[in-house]
């Protein structure tokens, strides 16, 4: 009988820590097949964040190191500066890279280090009990806004794909969603490129964004959940490639 499924080498074999219809296990299942395909695993050195992230290393078997409060661009960079045959990358929530990181990441981008982000939006602070985080939708409900985002109080979303394609470091940032196969399947080819650019050493940074489901803290089910992205989050956060690299002829 032919083949059809094997397990992900990457992907270790144990049992998972996240919620019920959240996202991460499915991001992580796509950078494990991206490295596999790739044939990098010997090579690559993952960064895992602060979090519910915070355990990546439990799931991905690359050489892997923690550095909390979005400190994992610098990390990454000093690594990839020292060991430039290394792939690096690190995987940051929005409350790591886009909140207590936000420096990191906009500076590791301006130096245009030859790394790769993936930056997992699930528009709240999902391990310390479902915060505002910069990335929260306006008029969304958390535990720090009882009533809702407002503008006048907790200023506007912030849209880090689109702030970081200005920049002149950054060689490819795209944003996909994990609400649905055909999206998945679009992350997928998206994280795969992202790594691909850093083995051709492609001249600076890149990022996928995947807007990603957290039921827990949304107070919602996981199926409403995949549903709120599509109906609200995208809104906010619309999917697409905002810069891609072109080598020259
Ligand atoms: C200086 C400091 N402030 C706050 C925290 C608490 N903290 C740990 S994880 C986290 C939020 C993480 O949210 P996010 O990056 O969105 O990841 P998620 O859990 O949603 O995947 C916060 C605020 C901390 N550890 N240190
Ligand atoms: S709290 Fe949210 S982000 Fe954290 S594991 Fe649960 S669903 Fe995932």
């Amino acid at each position: 009988m032919k083949k059809v499924f094997t397990r992900t080498k990457t992907y270790k074999d144990v049992p998972t820590h996240y919620c019920p219809g959240c996202g991460h296990g499915i991001a992580h299942r796509l950078v494990a097949e991206a490295i596999d395909e790739l044939g990098i695993r010997e090579r690559t050195i993952g960064i895992a964040p602060v979090g519910c992230a915070v355990l990546a290393y439990n799931y991905l078997d690359v050489d892997m190191i923690e550095v909390a409060h979005g400190r994992a661009p610098a990390v990454a960079t000093g690594m990839k500066r020292t060991n430039p045959d290394n792939i690096v990358f690190s995987y940051q929530g929005d409350g790591d890279l886009a909140a207590i990181g936000t420096a990191e990441i906009i500076h590791a981008a301006h130096r245009a280090e030859h790394l790769t982000v993936i930056f997992i939006n699930n528009a709240i602070f999902g391990m310390t009990g479902g915060q505002m985080a910069p990335t929260t939708l306006l008029g969304q409900v958390t535990a720090t806004t009882p009533g809702g985002r407002e503008v006048s109080s907790n200023g506007f979303p912030l849209n880090i794909c689109e702030l970081l394609s200005i920049l002149p470091g950054t060689i490819y940032i795209e944003r996909c969603a994990l609400h649905k196969p055909g999206n998945i399947r679009k992350a997928k080819k998206a994280i795969r490129h992202a790594f691909e650019l850093q083995i051709d050493d492609a001249p600076g940074l890149s990022l996928v964004e995947l807007l990603s489901p957290c039921p827990t803290q949304w107070r919602i089910t996981p199926a409403e959940s995949l549903k709120w992205i599509e109906q609200e989050m995208m809104k906010a956060f619309p999917l697409g490639c905002f810069k891609d690299y072109k080598p020259e002829k």
